[in-house]
């Protein structure tokens, strides 16, 4: 990539643990002041909650002077840096927990652990009470969480933008197999990772009038105003001394209401205290109902303006003027969510800085581009106009310009298309449909960025062909494509340090800097003792795994089994349904013939559903169903057994992805833009069952199709049968062994027999099964029965595995990051 101009120091050695250099005695030293004070304060004693706090607060002040020096880098780049200082916008980052991240990269794990070993802790226990910071629902947020950490190794100028929530993602119970959600009050017993920025507050405003002055500019008077307050979450280089910065907004009341309260009208000065504080309170999730919305909008536009004035704010006090924002800033927008940007962006430039529309419009485009991370429909986020009014009256003013302009251009270039002018439109006019008007917000990032891309190559080509094909003709050169990756520093150092060893040994630690060097495992794939050592490893973090399994649910599982993993949001298009209909044939077959040589399996399913979407629910209810009678038929023994892991977690992952032999990759062909799971596991040596969808077909590329169990229709044929009109009942009729599954829960085996509580689910399936289910199930289950074959092979087995980490290297977001710099971030992108 092209580097930025700034140097930046490399620390002087390869080893597992980068080199502590002079830190290791000042974090010592820190720690014990730290720790001192926790004592003080804590009626505890030495407790690991004192370690941890004041283990993290040492980390945090070192962190502290590496930001400073990285801050003070940037600063000086002056125009002359062809790398753009990025701004990355997003509504969720799932960072998981920091310490033993921050640990590993300032190389300190064993100088803590040291000073530990002398007070009777043990590290790991001390890790173990950190709760994740879970801000993110899926794949979205944790993809921006491996982000930031590549900035970081990469030394990109950067800032990621978030809120931050009090809630994050809820917690997941299960009780009597149901799932029940709970608070995750993450910040309670830890004390805050990040820094508070006292200094950094900016005022967003809300509803109100706008007047226009005899010079023609805007003044807006909002209703209300909320004081947007800056707390920095440090981000270390695991090679260098750079950090990232995760500056998320903390929302507080602006001192107004003081008024109210001198009057003695509490309940006015605290309403306005409530109103504040709700932008912060919870993270919706994704798909959520209509309940929130108004409040969802203004977590946007407060995300949003904050950080945009914090941008223009500094790029004034760098360079003395604004005009060359756009060259020396990117804005990206992840996902629709922090779309309003560009009008924010126009306001400010504007209003508040005078400049004229068509310069504002300049800089704004070109400081502003978008990824689009999902192909389903009800995902594109469209804003009732009546909102707008009511909430960002000049926010519509703008995009109402916007929009003309745009669709003035637009008749010129295709004069006789007025269906095309309406579709693109950034007002869904409510015509076709009776129902009231809306904005698109796809359409406003669309129209303000010069690149759009999309998260895996299939994606982005279904991208132009489908939801964005009337864009796509307009500005063929603005779609690109950047398939997504993971760190490697989190996903396989840190979560398995024992591979990590293992491949150290086999081709050296260079890999460790740079993922690509993975490839030279594969001239060693079939080296025999490497593929036992291989299974050695594997298998002590099975007995991890097993080990906890036993505790949290009380199921006894067998390490000589196979893994058989699936964890991701629970989603229809993702069928864990699927899955369990393979489950439950396995069972039939195993009630049938106890005595034949089966391949054990243990099935680990985890996942979280969103609060009011009924049908994933369902979905967990019949794991847990399934689960309650496979494993307790004494027929079955250690043959199968279903295990589902509550309250899915980044560090669940962590632990759960380096136990795995098989990775459930199983969505519809076209429905998964990416996967990011899909390459953990695949860095870990799990062999892959899946789809020819989102970034499992660029994983078979990498690795050779032949070292990956892929199965079911193409997007291409989904997409023609459903066009020629799905029926799948036929396939239900035709499969004796489908039948056999879609009875048995029909007819309440796993239900007490309650013929009812799955209803809805097996009418869905025999009626719709808008996500094929039924005509993928036969190809996926003779799958399977390859995935036992091959299992019986060990040294074949563990050629595959070493061939799937071999072909991974592809699959680090260094790399990703690296592909948006030259395409989308670097001064040279804005000339082509
Ligand atoms: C998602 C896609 O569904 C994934 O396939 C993709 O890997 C990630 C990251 O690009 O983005 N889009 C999306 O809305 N979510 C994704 O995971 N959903 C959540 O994050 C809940």
């Amino acid at each position: 990539m092209n580097t930025p101009s700034a140097p930046v120091a490399l620390s002087s050695t390869d080893s597992a643990e980068p080199a502590a250099g002079g830190a290791a005695p000042a974090l010592v030293a820190a720690f014990e002041a730290a720790y001192a004070r926790e004592l003080a304060q804590s009626s505890h004693g030495p407790t690991a909650q004192a370690v941890l706090n004041a283990a993290s607060l040492a980390c945090r002040e070192l962190l502290a002077s590496r930001w400073a020096s990285t801050q003070a880098q940037d600063a000086k780049r002056g125009l002359k840096a062809t790398v753009r200082r990025v701004h990355y916008l997003s509504m969720e980052f799932l960072m998981g927990r920091a310490l033993s991240n921050a640990l590993a990269a300032l190389g300190l794990t064993s100088a803590l652990e040291a000073k530990l070993a002398a007070t009777g802790q043990s590290l790991g226990e001390v890790l173990e009470r950190e709760p994740d910071a879970a801000l993110g629902n899926g794949g979205l947020g944790r993809l921006a969480a491996c982000f930031l950490d590549s900035f970081a190794e990469l030394g990109l100028p950067s800032f990621g933008y978030g809120l931050r929530y009090r809630y994050g993602t809820f917690a997941q119970v299960i009780q009597q197999g149901r799932q029940l959600e709970q608070p995750d009050d993450w910040t309670r017993d830890t004390p805050p990772w990040e820094m508070p920025r006292f200094d950094l507050r900016f005022k967003v405003g809300f509803g109100g009038r706008i007047h226009v002055d005899a010079a023609g500019v805007h003044h807006w008077e909002p209703a209300e105003e909320i004081e947007a307050q800056a707390y920095d979450f440090i981000v270390p280089a695991h090679h260098t001394e750079r950090v990232a910065t995760l500056r998320q907004w903390q929302a507080t009341a602006a001192p107004i209401a003081f008024g109210a309260f001198c009057q003695g009208d509490y309940s006015r000065a605290a309403r306005h205290q409530v109103l504040a504080d709700a932008i912060n309170w919870v993270l919706y999730p994704d798909d959520s109902t209509e309940e929130g919305r108004m409040l969802r909008l203004k977590q946007e536009a407060f995300l949003v303006s904050a950080s945009l004035q914090d941008l223009v704010a500094r790029h004034l006090r760098e360079f003395g003027e604004l005009q060359s924002l756009g060259r020396a800033n990117a804005i990206h927008l992840n996902d629709t969510h922090p779309a309003l940007a560009p009008a924010e962006l126009m306001r400010l430039l504007m209003d508040e800085h005078g400049m004229a529309w068509a310069e504002a419009w300049k800089i704004t485009s070109q400081a502003i581009a978008y990824t689009n991370h999902t192909l389903m429909p009800e995902a594109l986020e469209t804003w009732p106009v009546r909102m707008f009014e009511v909430l960002l009256p000049r926010h519509l003013d703008i995009i109402y310009r916007i929009n003309h302009e745009f669709l003035v251009e637009l008749r010129q270039r295709f004069p006789d298309d007025e269906a095309l002018a309406s579709r693109v439109s950034l007002i869904d006019e409510g015509w076709g449909h009776g129902s009231e008007r809306r904005v698109r917000m796809a359409s406003l990032a669309l129209v303000a960025s010069h690149r759009v891309n999309g998260v895996a190559a299939l994606h982005s080509e279904l991208m132009v062909q489908t939801i964005f094909a009337d864009y796509a003709k307009v500005w063929p050169e603005r779609f690109h494509n950047v398939t997504n990756g993971v760190t490697p520093r989190r996903w396989l150092q840190q979560a398995n340090p024992k591979l990590s060893a293992l491949i150290d040994g086999a081709i050296g630690t260079e890999w460790r800097r740079d993922l690509a060097e993975l490839s030279k495992l594969s001239a060693h794939a079939k080296d025999g003792a490497l593929g036992d050592a291989f299974l050695a490893v594997k298998r002590a973090n099975k007995e991890r795994l097993a080990e906890r399994i036993r505790r949290d649910l009380g199921v006894v599982v067998s390490v000589d089994s196979l893994f058989d993993i699936q964890i991701k949001r629970i989603h229809e298009y993702k069928r864990q349904l699927l899955n369990l209909l393979h489950v439950i044939s396995r069972y039939q077959a195993i009630c049938d013939n106890p005595g034949a040589d089966w391949v054990p399996r243990v099935v680990v399913i985890a996942g979280k559903a969103a609060s009011a979407y009924q049908m994933a629910k369902s979905i967990v209810r019949l794991a847990h169903d399934v689960g309650r009678v496979i494993n307790s038929d004494p027929r079955v023994g250690n043959k199968l057994k279903l295990v589902f892991l509550p309250n899915y977690s980044v560090t669940l992952a962590e632990s759960i992805i380096p136990a795995a032999d098989l990775s459930e990759q199983i969505s519809t062909a076209g429905t998964e833009a990416s996967g990011t799971g899909n390459m953990k596991f695949g860095m870990n040596g799990a062999l892959t069952i899946g789809t020819w969808d989102g970034a499992n077909i660029e994983m078979a590329e990498h690795m050779g199709p032949e070292n990956m169990f892929v199965f079911g229709l193409r997007a291409d044929a989904v997409a023609k049968i459903k066009s020629l009109g799905y029926d799948p009942r036929l396939y239900v009729e035709q499969n004796a062994q489908l039948k056999r599954v879609i009875d048995a829960i029909s007819q309440g085996d796993f239900s007490h027999g309650d013929t009812e509580r799955y209803r809805g689910l097996v009418d869905n399936l025999l009626e719709r099964d808008p996500y094929l289910l039924m005509a993928d199930f036969a190809d996926y289950v003779a799958t399977q029965a390859k995935v036992d074959a091959l299992f019986r092979d060990r040294r074949g087995w563990a050629e595959r595995a070493l061939r799937n980490i071999a072909g991974m290297g592809w699959f680090s977001s260094d790399r990703t990051i690296t592909e948006y710099v030259d395409r989308v971030w670097s001064l040279d992108s804005l000339n082509h």
